[in-house]
This record gives C-alpha cells, sequence and structure tokens, in this order.
C-alpha cells in the first residue's frame, strides 16, 4: 500500500511513542532520556541488518578470543558491541557504558550534571545459536548517577540495584525484529519494518498473563539443581499441575519475549557449574525484571526480588526465577522448602 500523509501520520514507531509518552508521563522531561533512547534505537536497527546478512556475508562464527565472561567471542558480538558504543558512544549525556563484552566500564566522560547517564548491556546475547539461526538478543538497562555521588568512585554509579533503572529493554532478532521498552509507564512493543525501517508500535501497555502452563529450563542440570527446584520440576511434571508445557529455546531474550507474551516462567537456578547462577544482574536480569514487573510479572533470585538486588561487581552473575506472578510464586513455593 503507498503511504500517503495519512497513512504515515498513523504510522506510530518507536520514535514518536518515546515523545508521545515523555510528554504525557513527563512533562518537565529534558528530552535527554528520548534522544538516548533513540540512539538505542538505530544502534539495533544496524545490528538486525547485521544478523539478517550474516549467512552470506563472513561475519559467522568466532573471532576466536574469549570475553571477560570465559565465552568464545562471535563474529556478530563484537559487531554488536562495537555499534552500541558507537551510536550512543557521542551523546553528550552518557557519561558511562558498561557491556557484557568488555572488562571494564567505558568511561565516556566525567559523569556530571550533564552526562548523567549510565547505559548497561548485553549487545548480543545468546550468540551462540547465532550460526544455527535461532533468535538472539540485545538487553539495555538505562541509570542514572548517583545524586549523592556515592562514595565518588565510578563502580558507586554503577553498582545500583536495579530498582533505581529508568528505562530498560529488549531487541529481540528472531522471524521478526521485535523491540521492547519502558521508562517505568507500561511496556510497549514494537515491530522492525524493514521496507521503511522503522519499529511500528505492534502492543502498547503490555499485560503479561498472570499464570501460564509454560515452564522454561535446561532441564540437562536438573541433577545439580537445588532440591525445591527438582521438587518444582516434579510437580510440573505431575497430573496434579495439570499439563504444563518446557520450552527452552536457550536464548534468555527469547524465552523471556515468549513469557512475556504468553506467560509461565523462566527459570535459570544455581548449577555446579554456576553456584551463583549464570545469568548477569546488571545487563540481563535488571532489565528484564523491570519489564516483567512492569507488566505484573516478577523476578526473583530464589532469595530476593531481583531489582532489591544491591550488586557488587560489574559483571555479577544470579539465579533468575522470572514470569507471571503466580508461576514465580509457585516455583518459589517449592524452592524455600
Ligand atoms: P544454557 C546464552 O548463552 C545464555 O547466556 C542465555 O541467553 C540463555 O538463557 C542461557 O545462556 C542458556 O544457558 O546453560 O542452558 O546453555
Amino acid at each position: 500500500m503507498k503511504a500517503t500523509a495519512s497513512s504515515a501520520m498513523a504510522i506510530r514507531t518507536v520514535q514518536r511513542h518515546i515523545i508521545e509518552n515523555q510528554r504525557k508521563h513527563h512533562p518537565g522531561a529534558t528530552g535527554e532520556l528520548s534522544w538516548l533512547l533513540s540512539g538505542i534505537v538505530l544502534a539495533t536497527k544496524i545490528i538486525s541488518d547485521y544478523v539478517r546478512r550474516a549467512g552470506y556475508i563472513d561475519i559467522l562464527g568466532s573471532t576466536g578470543d574469549e570475553n571477560v565472561q570465559g565465552e568464545v567471542v562471535q563474529k556478530l558480538d563484537v559487531i554488536a558491541n562495537d555499534t552500541i558504543l558507537a551510536c550512543l558512544g557521542y551523546h553528550d549525556d552518557v557519561g558511562i557504558m558498561v557491556s557484557e563484552e568488555d572488562d571494564e566500564p567505558h568511561i565516556i566522560k566525567e559523569l556530571d550534571d550533564r552526562a548523567k547517564y549510565i547505559i548497561l548491556f548485553d549487545p548480543l546475547d545468546g550468540s551462540s545459536n547465532i550460526d544455527v539461526n535461532v533468535s538472539i538478543g540485545t538487553i539495555f538497562s538505562v541509570m542514572q548517577r548517583r545524586e549523592d555521588g556515592g562514595g565518588g568512585k565510578v563502580m558507586d554509579h554503577i553498582l545500583q540495584p536495579g530498582y533505581r533503572q529508568v528505562a530498560a529493554g529488549y531487541v529481540v532478532y528472531g522471524s521478526s525484529t521485535v523491540m521492547s521498552y519502558t521508562t517505568g509507564d507500561g511496556v510497549h512493543m514494537f515491530t522492525l519494518d524493514p521496507s521503511i525501517g522503522v519499529f511500528r508500535l505492534s502492543k502498547e501497555n503490555i499485560t503479561m498473563p498472570p499464570a501460564g502452563k509454560m515452564y522454561s529450563v535446561n532441564e540437562a542440570y536438573f541433577a545439580q539443581f537445588p532440591k525445591g527446584v527438582q521438587e518444582y520440576l516434579k510437580w510440573a511434571k505431575s497430573d496434579e499441575a495439570g499439563g504444563y508445557a518446557l520450552r527452552y529455546i536457550g536464548s534468555l531474550v527469547a524465552d523471556f519475549h515468549r513469557t512475556l507474551l504468553r506467560g509461565g516462567v523462566f527459570l535459570y537456578p544455581p548449577t555446579k557449574k554456576a553456584p551463583g547462577g549464570k545469568l548477569r544482574l546488571l545487563y540481563e536480569a535488571n532489565p528484564l525484571a523491570f519489564l516483567a514487573e512492569q507488566t505484573g510479572g516478577a523476578a526473583h533470585d530464589g532469595t530476593q526480588r531481583i531489582l532489591d538486588k544491591q550488586p557488587t561487581a560489574l559483571h555479577e552473575r544470579t539465579s533468575l526465577i522470572i514470569g507471571s506472578k503466580a508461576e514465580v510464586d509457585r516455583v518459589l513455593s517449592f524452592w524455600s522448602d
């Protein structure tokens, strides 16, 4: 259909939504956060283009290096990381950037009243799935510097609990490229229209289904899980539970995206290999927990709410139980036994 002026007005792009959302909920805002989010939008459009072309331009496979996590770095990891750093690093409002790929924070400029934002991100989560065309994703979290300055060190500003986030979101590069974001006023979802290169509003003010008979876990580790988790998984398979399904993609963003829309629970409990959990607190669990709670869901580590956790290290890992409130509560009822 040929775009006409009226049809163009009908297109609610993510940029338009961010501005409308700012005017509606934060009328006194300076627009800095909106401008910053537009940098993330641009970066993820570029990453999406690379992901879609990975099969026929030489960017599949690994670089042969290992990252701070001890994981083999995929070529697309580097491209995604560099793209986000480039698209946000020049923003006057960004002081620090923290990437899953990099040992240390990027100090873009000294934090002050202007450069007050801290961007934390996993540029391409699940990248080991790239070569087999499984959905992967980008996850981002936005904090502001601490007004009280903390202890005056950079890490005091970075290691803040997740409830202090001012924005968070993800982009899943799947059968289509979909972005979900929140600035604390609900979660809104957009689908990339490659014909005109814009993210178009697909769902506004999403509510996660309050329950859902679907659990998402890597059951290969069953023998390593805490006893309470083993009891929950046995229950979920029982006649008493009545027809739970197991869905596990092995790509956090894809598993979370499905849980957000269909309900259920995703869990990555402690294992022998990862006794503190595998997933990262600052730029995976925290942003997804913000989105989950904004849609009526819940996120927990087995002992406390994810967003209440006081981080102690940049690449700190955590156990994660996230999804429909009723399903998270049910897992916790077994976990604490
Ligand atoms: P496992 C991908 O490597 C990742 O970090 C997440 O995207 C995913 O949820 C998890 O690890 C899968 O881990 O141990 O089940 O392969």
